[in-house]
């Protein structure tokens, strides 16, 4: 009996294994690690030229909080908090944060959704919840130099799908989460395992003092995936963000995924809907 009830939960479990595959992240969505938000300022300088780029509802001007919707998660068309008070959130005014988990830390905060395995290789979780400024003590920073720019952060997707569980040909979306991400041009270089290396063009919405963007790019499954003989595809992605001007900057998580990551107002669930 015992025997019997040992192998129902391997089915089971095998089972459970075999979903399809929606997506592989570096890093979490937690709103840059702030687990508290209340009370966190919202930067006052809107931009250089004092308007909207946007002039939609995307943001509510009138709040003072960087969490402008009051849900606890600083969320894409909300701000990067302004630590210090002084209005602005800039790599010289006191607004240095370090929230990286303990997984970030040694690099190892993937998850992926429908993948038979995740790779050593893959990594840039430790690039995370961590202001890249130029102006931050540099405690296990993530590249040689320490903060001083370029602060190149580098992102490494390597993991394997089954055959069944990936249509082959489906589009596939480079999402990201970043923050006060406003020196252009932002160049974004993209390398694969057998396919040849391009530029991604990331929109960037506006220069808004501290705004976290929520951004897509497309890639092709041909890109991102061979087939490794075994009836499976490997995917590998190497993504990289060549700042060499970027003085304060952070990212919340990187992911490769079936579904673009949604554009909607500041406290919709951000990434799990699909734009139409
Ligand atoms: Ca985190
Ligand atoms: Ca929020
Ligand atoms: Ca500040
Ligand atoms: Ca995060």
């Amino acid at each position: 009996m015992k025997i019997f009830l040992i192998g129902l939960f391997f089915l089971i479990a095998s089972g459970a294994s075999a979903e399809p595959f929606k997506n592989i992240r570096i890093g979490d969505q937690d709103g840059f690690g702030f687990t508290k938000t209340k009370g966190l300022l919202r930067p006052t300088l809107r931009n250089n030229f004092g308007f909207d780029f946007e002039g939609r509802g995307r943001r509510s001007p009138q709040s003072k909080w960087a969490d402008t919707n009051g849900d606890g998660i600083l969320r894409q068309g909300e701000f990067l908090p302004d630590l210090d008070g002084d209005g602005r959130v800039a790599w010289f005014t006191g607004d240095d944060f370090d929230n990286r988990a303990p997984e970030e830390m040694v690099d190892r905060n993937n998850f992926c959704r429908g993948c038979l395995k995740i790779h050593q290789v893959t990594r840039g979780s430790i690039w995370t919840d961590l202001a890249l400024s130029a102006g931050a003590a540099g405690y296990n920073w993530p590249d040689a130099n320490g903060p001083t720019p370029p602060n190149n952060a580098t992102f490494i997707f390597d993991f394997t799908v089954k055959g069944a569980d990936i249509a082959a040909g489906a589009l596939i979306f480079f999402n990201l989460v970043y923050g006060d991400y406003d020196i252009v041009p932002a160049i974004v270089g993209v390398e694969f395992a057998k396919a040849k290396p391009r530029i991604l063009q990331i929109e960037n919405i506006g220069p808004d003092d501290g705004l976290i963007q929520a951004r897509s790019a497309v890639l092709n499954f041909k890109e991102v995936f061979t087939n490794d003989g075994k009836g499976n595809w490997h995917g590998y992605v190497r993504v990289v963000f060549d700042a060499p001007l970027e003085p304060y900057t952070a990212f919340d998580f990187v992911e490769l995924s079936l579904f673009q990551i949604a554009e909607g107002p500041a406290g919709g669930n951000s990434t799990n809907s699909i734009r139409c």
